[in-house]
C-alpha cells in the first residue's frame, strides 16, 4: 500500500496568515481623491482611515498584518501614538451603519522611516495597533509587499553588485507600451480646493511615470522638485485624476500575479490633478528591508 504524503506549505506575506492583496477589482476601472469613483465591498479591504481621537480625518494607511499598518511619516506629525485612531472595515468611517464590519484600534507605537525629519522626504511610517486587527474576508485584508524576490534574482546574476532595484522599476515603467497602472484610494478632497468632499472612501486609476519624465514635468511648470529612488510618480499627462489634501498616508497599488501590491504611499504634490503635474508617492520597494525588519522584529 502506498502512503499519501500531504505537505502543506503555508506562505506568509509581511507575516499575516491570509493572502495579501486580494481584491474584487476584476479591471480597477475608474471611476475623494480627485475624479475617482466611490470604492465598494471587497475592493480595497486593506486600506485603513486614520482619525484623531475626536474623529477628524487624517490620512489613509494600508494593512500589513494583523498589528501593523504603513502610512506617510508626514501624517503622524507632532501626534503620539495613541492620538492616532485606525479604522478598518468601513467605506465611511464617519458612519455607524457599518458597525459590523468596523474595527477601532488606536496605535501603540510609530516608526518613522530612518533619516524622516519632517516634509515629504523620506515620507513613510509603521504604526503598531493596540489592539490587532482581526481577518474579515472582504473587509478586513492585508495588502501585498512588493518581492523581494527580485532583489535576490539580481543579486545573484550580479554576484556582489546589486543590480539597482529603482534603476528596473523605472525601466520597467519606461518599457511598458502600455502604461503600468495604479489605484490611489482615500478619504481625501475630491478636488484641489476641498470644495467637494464626501465620507465614502474613493479611488481611482493613475498610471506610474518615470522618475526622469517626472522631473522634468516639474521643471517645465517651474517646480524643482528631485525625484530620487525614495519616492515614485503617478498622473495622466492631462491631469484630472490624482490623490489629494487627506488622502497622504493611503496606499497606491499595482495588480501584479493576480494580487495587489502596495507600491507607493501617497505623499504629496503641487495642488491634485493639475494637467501635467503628477502625484508623488514614497516608493515602497525602496523601504522594503526597513519595513520587513521592523514588522518581523515585534509582532
Ligand atoms: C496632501 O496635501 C496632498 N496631488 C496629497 C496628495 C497630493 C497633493 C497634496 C497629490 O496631503
Amino acid at each position: 500500500m502506498g502512503r499519501i504524503i500531504i505537505i502543506i506549505i503555508v506562505v506568509y506575506d509581511a507575516g499575516s496568515k491570509v493572502a495579501c492583496g486580494k481584491s474584487r477589482l476584476s479591471t480597477i476601472g475608474n471611476g475623494k481623491i480627485v475624479g475617482g469613483v466611490p470604492a465598494d465591498w471587497g475592493q480595497l479591504p486593506f486600506v485603513v482611515a486614520l482619525e484623531s481621537p475626536r474623529g477628524q480625518q487624517l490620512c489613509g494607511a494600508a494593512i500589513l498584518n494583523e498589528r501593523w499598518l504603513v502610512t506617510a511619516a508626514h501624517c503622524i506629525g507632532r501626534n503620539k501614538a495613541h492620538q492616532i485612531v485606525a479604522i478598518a472595515g468601513s467605506l465611511d468611517p464617519s458612519s455607524l451603519s457599518e458597525a459590523s464590519n468596523r474595527q477601532v484600534s488606536e496605535g501603540a507605537d510609530v516608526r518613522l522611516a530612518p533619516g524622516y525629519v519632517e516634509g515629504t522626504q523620506l515620507d513613510l511610517a509603521l504604526i503598531r495597533l493596540k489592539r490587532p486587527f482581526k481577518w474579515r474576508n472582504g473587509f478586513v485584508e492585508p495588502v501585498c509587499l512588493p518581492s523581494t524576490k527580485v532583489n535576490t534574482l539580481y543579486s545573484n546574476q550580479t554576484g556582489n553588485k546589486m543590480i539597482d532595484l529603482e534603476d528596473e522599476q523605472d525601466r520597467a515603467i519606461n518599457q511598458q507600451t502600455n502604461k503600468i497602472l495604479g489605484t490611489v484610494a482615500g478619504w481625501g478632497w475630491n478636488d484641489e480646493d476641498g470644495v467637494n468632499m464626501s465620507s465614502q472612501l474613493h479611488r481611482v486609476q493613475v498610471p506610474l511615470m518615470s522618475r526622469a519624465e517626472c522631473e522634468k514635468r516639474f521643471q517645465t511648470a517651474g517646480y524643482s522638485i528631485p525625484i530620487d529612488k525614495t519616492k515614485l510618480c503617478a498622473g495622466w499627462p492631462e491631469g484630472g485624476q490624482d490623490a489629494c489634501q487627506g488622502d497622504s498616508g493611503g496606499p497606491l497599488v499595482v495588480a501584479q500575479d493576480g494580487v495587489m501590491v502596495l507600491t507607493g504611499v501617497v505623499s504629496g504634490g503641487i495642488g491634485c490633478a493639475r494637467p501635467g503635474l503628477p502625484g508623488l508617492y514614497t516608493n515602497v520597494s525602496y523601504f522594503l528591508s526597513w519595513i520587513l525588519d521592523t514588522i518581523k522584529k515585534r509582532k
